[in-house]
């Protein structure tokens, strides 16, 4: 069955809530909901056919968290698990639709966390070949937190099964996922990996999504699919509720439907009146008709750069050409060239990194892999995957956490059979070079035919133009002077005449000659004048630069010249910023980052040096106090701020972990005192196994100095007393991620109260909010990782 069946210019619509509606039949807290399938299968089947019989077009299996991990220790397998959930779907569907469920994998991917891409793809593996065996209709991605999460997802649904993908991700209140994902973002990436519809689930009320879904209206040019809370979570005391009317629902509904949105159902606390009632809203209307949108743009997994709005550095450093010291590096498989490099690149301008790792004598896609992991760790830019060898391409494609840049497919047919493929699989977008099987035309016009050829033939692999880049290609002049002008007029033409994106590497221009500034940044305003978006060049070139910023106030770009002022007026020259400082001065690159700008940066190996050269003269004590603590206070600021996500603040965090480690061994040989702030108890609540968030805060929690006794998940209330009592613990947090397991939340400080334990209660979880916990009686809210260690920070200094 194709997609088109599905829908057929009409809306779609999928079930409500199945955990909320379980709750209602008396679910046990703490059972593996998905073991239901088996043990009992009339109550999911009711459930089922309930929303069937209110006009749900789809039924969702109740396999939501049905994967290895989470069933590693159940009596029951996946694979029962899942045949079951989809059997009983199917038996009340009737000629309804079953959509195969896969929620997240329940563990914080790598680097943040420990769960590596391909275990994660493994996982989702499993689950859809059983699930499409089952005989599945179409496979629903939902409640994603993480985009490469949702990648892994998308690509084990693709690659080992032939049924539709859908995919939804969950937005926190600041409108971004859990990992800092945005919404644009999000669209480019998931349309890019070939999703059949993209969306929105779970989260927030509708009305709250309402300005999240209208953003992914905007970018999307697929269906887009909303399945939202039926409001926010509230806490009345005793347990959850969700508290708006059917009618308000469907009234938000009906605005996302008038905006463009074609799939819609419900997530936690909706019931089949809610999808009665959503049909019956949307009965007299006919959906919009779904455009296609004409963005091109790169993502990494927080940031879009939309190319042609104005003109984008890719930096060009990281390329072995011309450095002998990177050549060295890249032998000893080394990368700390390579991450030191993307940092200051992005600190000196560039929007996009590019990555070269091409050296004969290495396994250049195994460096690849590992370059990208780098890159990603440190900078939140889009990468450019830079190599003429499609299966470095292609492994760089494939562990990218974005939408990436792919350098580049030309102009033979052998090369765009290769590399085409590629860029369709992963949603790149690709760099084509004006060369083909007789090598560089000569002229402009020569170069202008093999960019149409490539765009035709892209085409025909289901490749849109917006997503190719043309680059003209810059030669030397001092071996081709005649050719230098052909590339200039080459760029105009295919701008004007192809309405494509272009890109050059600037820099080739001056290879061989003297004072080779002063031709590269000529030659980039002659370029930029024709039409050049993406100069691939060095952005410490402060020539090149002001170049870019004078360009972009006299071309109307820079509106008001508001850039220019910024970076070149009075304020920023008398600081000396502006000063036109030509060359690009050598020792930058050389010059040292103290430990608290190392720490911000997140680069560990750096922090381990740094902090045993402060430690030869300056006391471990005032180590922490002036560079660590500060340092994480800026990364804490700058979180709050959402000016950086929880993936850079973990990595921050862990980079203090280093450097700690080392100070703590300065101290024990010096046989002074342990610098650990206090002991902390952790647990996620009885009944409650879903501990992501739990772990977050102990990573964070230890890295900030605390010491932190970890209970785990599911945790007797007993046992947290006990904990507490043994080791006179003077702060608790607890998680809880359910709404059910609040309830145990509440009796477990109870618990601690009765037994008279001098003890402080952090609570933190998706459900709860500060009323609730001061309901339940805990004394703190945290309402995410970076307010746990406030707390902490709070009550042991008091102490
Ligand atoms: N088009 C596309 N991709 C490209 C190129 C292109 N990628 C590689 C290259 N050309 C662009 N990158 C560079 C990188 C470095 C230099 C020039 C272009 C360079 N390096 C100095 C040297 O070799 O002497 C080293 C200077 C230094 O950094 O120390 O000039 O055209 N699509």
């Amino acid at each position: 069955m194709s997609v088109k069946e599905i829908f057929d210019n009409k809306f779609l619509f999928f079930d409500g809530a199945m955990g909320t509606m379980l709750q209602k039949e008396g679910l046990q807290v703490g059972e593996l909901p998905e073991t239901l399938n088996i043990t009992n299968p009339d109550i999911i089947k009711k459930i089922h056919q309930q929303y069937i019989e209110a006009g749900a077009d789809v039924v969702t299996t109740n396999t939501f968290g049905a994967n290895e991990l989470k069933y590693s220790s159940s009596k029951y397998s996946v694979e029962e698990v899942i045949t079951a959930g989809v059997k009983i779907a199917k038996e009340a569907a009737g000629d309804k639709f079953v959509a195969l469920d896969l929620g997240p994998t329940g563990q914080v991917m790598e680097p943040t966390g420990t769960l590596s891409f391909e275990a994660a793809y493994e996982l989702f593996k499993k689950q859809v070949i059983i699930g499409e065996k089952a005989g599945a209709d179409l496979i629903l991605i939902e409640t994603m937190t993480d985009l490469y999460e949702a990648k892994a997802a998308i690509l084990a649904a693709k690659e080992n099964s032939s049924l539709p993908v859908f995919c939804t991700m969950t937005f926190q209140q600041n409108g971004r996922t859990l990992m800092g994902t945005d919404p644009k973002t999000m669209v480019f990436v998931l349309e890019g990996l070939g999703v059949d519809a993209l969306g929105i689930n779970c989260s927030l009320g509708p009305k709250e999504l309402l300005p999240i879904v209208e953003e992914i209206l905007k970018y999307a040019s697929i269906p887009v699919m909303v399945q939202p809370n039926a409001g926010l979570p509230r806490y009345d005391g005793e347990k959850t509720v969700y508290d708006i009317t059917k009618e308000d629902f469907s009234k938000f509904i009906k605005i996302m439907a008038e905006k463009g949105g074609t799939i819609f159902g419900g997530c936690c606390g909706t019931n089949p009146d809610f999808i009665r009632e959503v049909k019956e809203v949307l009965a007299d209307l006919t959906p919009l008709e779904i455009e296609a949108k004409k963005y091109a743009a790169v993502c990494s997994s927080t940031e879009t750069v939309i190319l042609g709005e104005k003109v984008n550095i890719i930096g060009e450093r990281i390329n072995p050409t011309g450095k002998p010291k990177y050549r060295e590096e890249l032998k000893e498989n080394s990368v700390n060239y390579i991450k030191t490099q993307a940092v200051k690149q992005k600190e000196e301008g560039a929007s996009i990194i590019d990555l070269n790792v091409g050296l004969p004598e290495i396994n250049e896609e195994e460096m690849m892999i590992k370059a990208i992991k780098t890159v990603q760790k440190v900078v939140q830019l889009p990468i450019d995957i830079d190599s003429p060898n499609p299966e470095v391409l292609e492994a760089g494609a494939r562990v990218y956490n974005g939408k990436p840049m792919i350098n580049s497919v030309n102009g033979k047919e052998e090369n765009m059979k290769k590399i085409f493929p590629i860029v369709k699989k992963y949603g790149g977008c690709v760099i084509a070079l004006t060369i083909d099987e007789d090598g560089i035309p000569s002229t402009c016009e020569g170069r202008v035919k093999i960019a149409e050829k490539i765009i035709d033939t892209a085409r025909k692999y289901g490749i849109d133009k917006k997503d190719i880049i043309i680059d003209c290609l810059a030669l030397t002049v001092s071996a081709q002077q005649k050719e230098v002008l052909e590339t200039v007029k080459a760029i105009k033409i295919i701008k004007e005449k192809l309405g494509v994106r272009t890109v050059l590497g600037v820099s080739n221009i001056s290879f061989g000659m003297p004072q080779r500034g002063i031709l590269n940044k000529t030659f980039l305003a002659m370029a930029l004048q024709a039409g050049l978006d993406l100069p691939i060049m060095n952005p410490a070139d402060e020539g090149m630069k002001e170049i870019i910023y004078a360009f972009e106030v006299l071309s109307n770009v820079d509106k008001d010249g508001k850039d220019y002022i910024n970076k070149y007026g009075v304020k920023s020259s008398e600081k000396g910023e502006g000063k036109a400082e030509k060359n690009i001065s050598k020792e930058d690159s050389t010059k040292k980052k103290d430990l608290k700008q190392i720490i911000i940066d997140g680069m560990e190996e750096e922090a381990i040096q740094a902090t045993e050269e402060l430690l030869k003269t300056t006391e471990p004590m005032e180590v922490v106090n002036s560079y660590v603590i500060p340092a994480l206070d800026t990364v804490g600021d700058e979180y709050e701020a959402e000016e950086i996500f929880l993936p850079q603040l973990i990595q921050s965090a862990e980079t203090v972990k280093k450097s700690f480690e080392v100070i703590k061994k300065s101290i024990s040989s010096k046989g002074e005192k342990n610098i650990e702030k206090g002991r902390i108890v952790l647990a996620t609540v009885k009944g409650d196994i879903h501990d992501i968030g739990k772990n977050i805060v102990k990573v964070l929690l230890e890295n900030y100095g605390f010491d932190v006794i970890d209970l785990g998940k599911d945790v007797p209330i007993e046992k947290v007393v006990e904990t507490v009592k043994e080791n006179n613990i003077k702060l608790v947090g607890l998680s809880a991620l359910m709404t059910t397991t609040v309830t145990n939340m509440k009796k477990t400080i109870e618990a601690l109260r009765e037994n008279n334990l001098d003890c402080k209660v952090f609570v933190g979880g998706a459900v709860l909010n500060e009323s609730y916990a001061e309901m339940i009686g805990a004394d703190f809210y945290a309402r995410d990782a970076r307010e746990s260690v406030k707390i902490a920070e709070e009550i042991f200094t008091q102490i």
